[in-house]
Order: C-alpha cells, then structure tokens, then sequence
C-alpha cells in the first residue's frame, strides 16, 4: 500500500472572512498541518488543490452561476490559508482555470491522477474544504479510478447551502466505499 495526501482548497476565501465562507473552514488547519508533517516524515506525496478562477469565471453569479466571486487566481483570496504548512516537497494542483467550465474535483482536468499513477500510490488521504462541494467530488473520482479513498472526519467542514448538505454528502462518500477515519487513526 502506498498512500498519498491530498489538501483539498484550504484557500483564503473558503476560512471565516473569505467570500466564500465555510463555518469555521480554518479549524482543519492544525489537524492538516499534523497529517502533511507526519506524510513529509515518511517520505509520502502530499498535494494541495487550490481553487484558481478566472476574473470572469461562469460559476460566480454574474457570469451565470450559483457562486459569489471566489479564488480569482492570483489574488489574496485564492491564497492558501496562512497557517497552512507546506513543505517544499509537496505539488500545487490548481483547478477550475478555464472561463467555462467548473471543477470541484482535484481530478478534473488536472494532472492529479496521472500523478499519482506514477508514484504508485493507490490510497489516497482526503482533507480539506469543503466537504460537500470539493472534498465530496475529489473523494467519488479517486473511488472512480480505483483508489482506496480515507477521509479523515476532523479535517474536513462542509459550506452548507442548504443545512445537512455536509451529512448527506459523508453519507454519499461512505455509500461509494470511502472509509472515515480519525486523525489519531493516522498518527498514533
Ligand atoms: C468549492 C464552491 C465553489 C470548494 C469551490 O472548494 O468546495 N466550492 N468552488
Ligand atoms: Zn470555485
């Protein structure tokens, strides 16, 4: 088994005073930071996906879609959350770059799970924001493309547009065969 980390869009506008607020998005910071330190230590691949918008992006309300303006590449909001620790080591992935088509999952469009391929990794670790949206969708094509999948329950928080979107969300994710873990399942 070869396991890898992946740090789904701990960006600036999804933490409590972004654009894009999730509730108390920036607590998954610390449990994150233990699990990229403990993955760093034993020489496993840890990815960031980041959210990276055009100005103009057709997912923001103005352009016809259902979301405020969020993540515009190259501005403070598309930042990863300050206290975000990211080795050297670790690759970005942006997605969601072109004009007319969205991305919530890490491996659209992306070269993500060519990747992965070539580590060798058939597990993948899922972390992050938000988990009725990007973690959701990232989790269900790493299951499509016949990876292990593990979430782990403290680093993940969901958006909510609707109350009980991040419950039946966790619910999808366990019907498609991924486990949910607990940090201290990891990191003894
Ligand atoms: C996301 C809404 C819009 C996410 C991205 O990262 O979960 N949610 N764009
Ligand atoms: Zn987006």
């Amino acid at each position: 088994m070869k396991k890898a980390l992946i740090v789904v869009d701990i960006q600036n506008d999804f933490c409590p005073g972004g654009s894009l607020a999730v509730h108390e998005g920036d607590s998954v910071v610390g449990p994150v930071n233990e699990l990229t330190r403990y993955f760093e230590a034993q020489g496993l691949p840890v990815f960031f996906t980041r959210d990276w918008h055009p100005v103009r992006h057709s997912s923001f309300r103005d352009f016809g879609g259902i979301w405020p303006p969020h993540c515009v590449a190259e501005t403070g909001g598309a930042a990863f959350h300050e206290d975000l620790y990211r080795p050297e080591s670790a690759e970005i992935i942006s997605k969601a770059t072109e004009v007319n088509s969205d991305a919530y999952s890490g491996f659209e469009g992306t070269d993500l799970g060519e990747k992965l391929r070539t580590r060798g990794v058939d597990t993948v670790v899922v972390t992050g924001l938000a988990t009725d949206y990007c973690v959701k969708n990232t989790v269900l094509d790493g299951l499509k493309r016949g990876l292990s999948v593990e979430v782990v329950r403290e680093a993940i928080r969901a958006v909510e547009v609707n109350p009980g979107d991040g419950e039946k969300a966790i619910m999808e994710m366990k019907q498609a065969g991924a486990r949910f873990i607990s940090l201290r399942d990891i990191i003894p």
